[in-house]
């Protein structure tokens, strides 16, 4: 089985520090909390921006210094900006971190229900926009689905020519709205894309951590971090994202699943021809 893969998704946009204090805002806090991540084998760091105060920002110059805190430390790191932002912002402010021209950035390729009355709005047209943006400079896409219709989405895409190879996949179970994460769930994700393509799971809150593990033994990837999941066991919050990720560490080495570097990553998702 090809080595695991391991992202680590340190802060999103919705948690905040009153649910779990080691949710990072700052710059230093992101930068440090990546590279606790980094150093207890993450490969990827899928990066939300936000203000001191924890509001989420797509600010181009925020993201910068972030990226430029993560990779003074962990140079070698792979970073996937988030495109997704947070719910109610627009195209181009979503996509403002990749003029940075980051290794990778997230692609959402659908539209869902976000609790209350949000609405995470991902049109035929937005994801077409997004792609083209993403492929014009070369920027490695994750397709982040919420459910099967999604997958469904992007494989029409891909045969009109907006959408092209190598596909990536980030399956993200449990939202509220989305797709659950039960095994039966991941299962079916997994068995909808093509051979060639590959994924990563994301399972949220209490699918965490099971998610990761059916991952594992299925050869696939696997996203943790504080961004999908504040807890390390239930009724137990996570005490960083550095916990979550030797969470996973530890479940792959149960079952013989080595971890790959950032480099190793870069050439199982295609991203490199050679190590
Ligand atoms: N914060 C969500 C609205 C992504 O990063 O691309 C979107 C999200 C997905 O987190
Ligand atoms: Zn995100």
């Amino acid at each position: 089985m090809k080595k695991l893969i391991i992202t680590c998704a340190v802060t999103g946009a919705e948690v905040t520090k009153e649910q779990n204090p080691a949710v990072p805002y700052t710059v230093a806090e992101i930068a440090s909390s990546a590279y606790q991540a980094y150093l207890a084998g993450a490969a990827i760091i899928h990066l939300h921006a936000r203000d001191d105060d924890g509001k989420p920002t797509q600010n181009k110059d925020r993201y910068e210094k972030i990226i430029k805190a993560i990779k003074e430390k962990a140079e070698d790191v792979i970073i996937q900006v988030s495109t997704g932002g947070a719910v109610g912002m627009s195209r181009d402010e979503r996509l403002t971190p990749i003029v940075l021209n980051p290794e990778m950035a997230t692609l959402d390729c659908g539209t869902l229900n976000f609790g209350g009355d949000e609405i995470f709005i991902n049109t035929e047209n937005d994801i077409i926009y997004f792609s083209k943006a993403l492929e014009t400079r070369n920027i490695f896409k994750e397709l982040e689905c919420f459910e099967k219709g999604h997958i469904d989405s992007v494989l029409r895409l891909v045969k009109k020519g907006y959408i092209n190879r190598p596909l990536h996949f980030s399956f993200v179970l449990g939202t509220n709205g989305g797709m659950s994460g039960e095994e039966r769930d991941f299962m079916f994700m997994k068995d909808s894309i093509p051979k060639d393509a590959t994924y990563s799971v994301a399972g949220v809150g209490k699918f965490e951590m099971p998610l990761a593990r059916c991952a594992i033994i299925e050869g696939g990837h696997v996203r943790v971090g504080l961004e999908d999941n504040l807890y390390i066991e239930k009724g137990k919050l996570a005490s960083s994202n550095r916990e979550l990720v030797e969470r996973v560490v530890l479940m792959a080495k149960e079952s013989g699943r080595e971890i790959a570097s950032p480099a190793e990553a870069r050439f199982i998702l295609g991203m490199r021809k050679q190590i």
